[in-house]
């Protein structure tokens, strides 16, 4: 942690004067085509993952990119994002001098602003760890699917979140699907895994326990599942099982347009932990629309 914490002043200053606004568009047009192709709830996924590891308390973890590396790669959690860091692979090649962890957050803002979500804006200048050890985090930082509201409590608390943002957060779930070989969890949450809105907290809200059932799947996992095989994980289900939570449920489920504007906040708060200051002028993220802010 100290090693990130020593090299970022300068680092950032040369990072932000070398990647000029054009370079950021021709990024931006190399990441378009994987999410024209429905891989953008996996660069989601990958940047939530990089960014979740934060510890608020000792300011360690946050997004630097150490799933570059073993263990971190390795953690049971993080199973299939090399799929999503091979996507990416490329384009870093193409352009050294993004950062990995810019990269995937910047991915990320771009899919979630290009699927019908809110414009997600993306500032650069997050570093990299240089090796496994550095600003390495113990397994256990993210969170458990199997478990309930004070474990997601103890996750989020530990990140900076509170009550409200940990159920705007887990509106991530609106986007994707669950991957027996992942996770041993399977199936979208939404009629639409490839489009982001309100629907996840619509099917919360709407007499859920008559609607979906507990099943368990040849995994061991137990996940509730619709008649079409929508399903909901453990967590998902405690957001309607914690009074507090599910008020908020309540309110993103009557309104898409509070969850967009909570949700786009919530979402920028996570890819900065522990990374702001600093940070340059936003990049743009809308497909099509050119970079102005950066010089
Ligand atoms: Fe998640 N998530 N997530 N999630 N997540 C999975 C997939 C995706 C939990 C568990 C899982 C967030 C919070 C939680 C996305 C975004 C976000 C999978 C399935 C599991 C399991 C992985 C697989 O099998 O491939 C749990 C538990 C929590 C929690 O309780 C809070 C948050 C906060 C976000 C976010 O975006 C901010 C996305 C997107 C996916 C879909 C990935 C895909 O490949 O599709």
């Amino acid at each position: 942690e100290h090693k990130i914490a020593k090299r970022s002043a300068n680092w950032q200053v040369n990072y932000k004067s070398t990647i000029s606004n054009s370079e950021w568009d021709q990024i931006k047009s190399e990441i378009q085509p994987l999410v024209t192709q429905g891989y953008g709830p996996i660069l989601v996924r990958l940047a939530w993952h990089d960014a979740g590891s934060y510890n608020a308390s000792s300011n360690n973890g946050g997004p630097h990119a150490t799933m570059r590396f073993s263990p971190v790669g390795n953690y049971s959690a993080n199973n299939g994002l090399s799929v999503a860091r091979a996507l990416l692979d490329p384009i870093k090649a193409n352009h050294p001098l993004i950062s990995f962890a810019d990269l995937w957050s910047y991915a990320a803002a771009i899919a979630i602003t290009n699927s019908g979500g809110p414009i997600i804006t993306f500032r650069p200048g997050r570093n990299d760890a240089v090796d496994s050890t550095d600003s390495l985090t113990p397994d256990g930082r993210l969170p458990n699917a199997d478990l309930g509201a004070d474990h997601l409590r103890s996750i989020f608390y530990r990140m900076g979140f509170n009550d409200q943002e940990i159920v705007i957060l887990s509106g991530g779930h609106n986007l994707g699907n669950c991957h027996m070989n992942n996770s041993g969890y399977a199936g979208p949450w939404t009629s639409s895994p490839n489009t982001f809105g309100n629907e996840f907290y619509i099917r919360l809200n709407s007499d859920f326990f008559n609607t979906y059932k507990n099943v368990t799947l040849s995994s061991g996992k137990s996940q509730f599942n619709d008649s079409s095989n929508a399903m909901m994980l453990p967590t998902d289900v405690s957001l309607v099982q914690d009074a507090t939570f599910q008020g908020f449920v309540k309110a993103y489920a009557a309104s898409k347009d509070a969850f967009f504007r909570d949700f786009k906040v919530a979402f920028e708060k996570l890819m900065e932990l522990g990374v702001g200051p600093g940070l340059g002028s936003p990049v743009e993220t809308k497909f099509g629309v050119a970079t102005t802010g950066q010089s």
